[in-house]
């Protein structure tokens, strides 16, 4: 009995986890058009719903870094609109061409799996250079998954940086990043990455994804210290976890409805309001 409670039970409890407990989150259709300039001054930006990204390596989704993201999500019948807001006191990178290894550096990653079978995903990342790293993924290489980075998608993409890229004698105070995928984009003979899912979604579709971040404060003669982020934690620094993916559903309305994190999720949970 003492040793099948020993494997069972945490079984059990990680297949709960894995099966419920990732955040959702409302993708709201903008009705506005948006510009690509970096900035979400637009008011369907200011109505989305916020994300904070968490620590990737806690599952308890409640633990932050010092240097905070937000990210917000939005979509139309072209594009899926992304924006990241990261703070930073020392931006720096230096990949200024397409598809090199921008995740050595500093970044912010989206990840998207829309039918969530853990197969055929779409990675595209984004540095305070608006550089952009775009890739498509038969599977996660941790399964043998093979990487086609010749997918270079039409993206709009800027960033706004507040401060200066690569001076570490100044003090910044951080960058923001805008980018819309066209939902054409997602369609490639190299990989079936929408699936049987719609392009564009319907209102109530649910698609699968992570966002996250890498950020690394500079130590002169020693490795750097990397902060890395997500939407939804997956244990470990390895952002290639699609069966961790949050659950995005998609919206036929621009309101404002508050975001619940995975940890608001949990607490809720713990404690129902009447
Ligand atoms: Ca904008
Ligand atoms: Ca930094
Ligand atoms: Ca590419």
């Amino acid at each position: 009995m003492g040793s099948l409670c020993g494997w069972l039970l945490p079984l059990m409890l990680a297949l709960a986890a894995g099966a419920q407990e990732r955040p959702s989150y409302t993708c709201w259709k903008t009705s506005q058009p948006l510009v690509i300039d970096g900035k979400a001054d637009e008011p369907a930006w200011q109505d989305a719903s916020p994300i904070d990204l968490v620590d990737v390596r806690y599952l308890s989704g409640d633990r932050y870094h010092t240097r905070r993201t937000e990210a917000r999500i939005l979509w139309d019948a072209r594009y899926f609109y992304f924006y990241f807001a990261a703070a930073d006191p020392d931006i720096w990178s230096t990949y200024e061409q397409r598809d090199l290894p921008l995740y050595e550096e500093e970044v912010v990653e989206i990840f998207i799996d829309p039918d969530g079978d853990g197969q055929n995903y779409a990675e595209v990342e984004i540095n305070p250079l608006n550089t952009v790293f775009d890739l498509l993924l038969s599977k996660p290489w941790s399964q043998g998954g093979k990487g086609y980075d010749a997918w270079n998608p039409a993206l709009l993409n800027a960033v706004q940086v507040n401060g200066t890229v690569g001076d570490a004698a100044d003090v910044d105070q951080g960058w923001s990043a805008e980018i819309a995928l066209p939902w054409a984009e997602l369609v490639s003979p190299l990989v079936d990455v929408p699936g049987s899912q719609l392009l564009p979604p319907q209102p109530g579709d649910e698609w699968h994804l992570n966002l996250y971040r890498y950020e690394q404060a500079r130590r002169s003669g020693s490795k750097n210290e990397v902060q890395a982020s997500a939407w939804s934690p997956v244990g470990k620094v390895d952002f290639h976890v699609p069966e961790r993916f949050g659950r995005v559903i998609f919206g036929s309305r621009l309101t404002a409805v508050a975001p619940q994190s995975w940890g608001q999720a949990k607490a809720a949970e713990k404690s129902p309001q009447p």
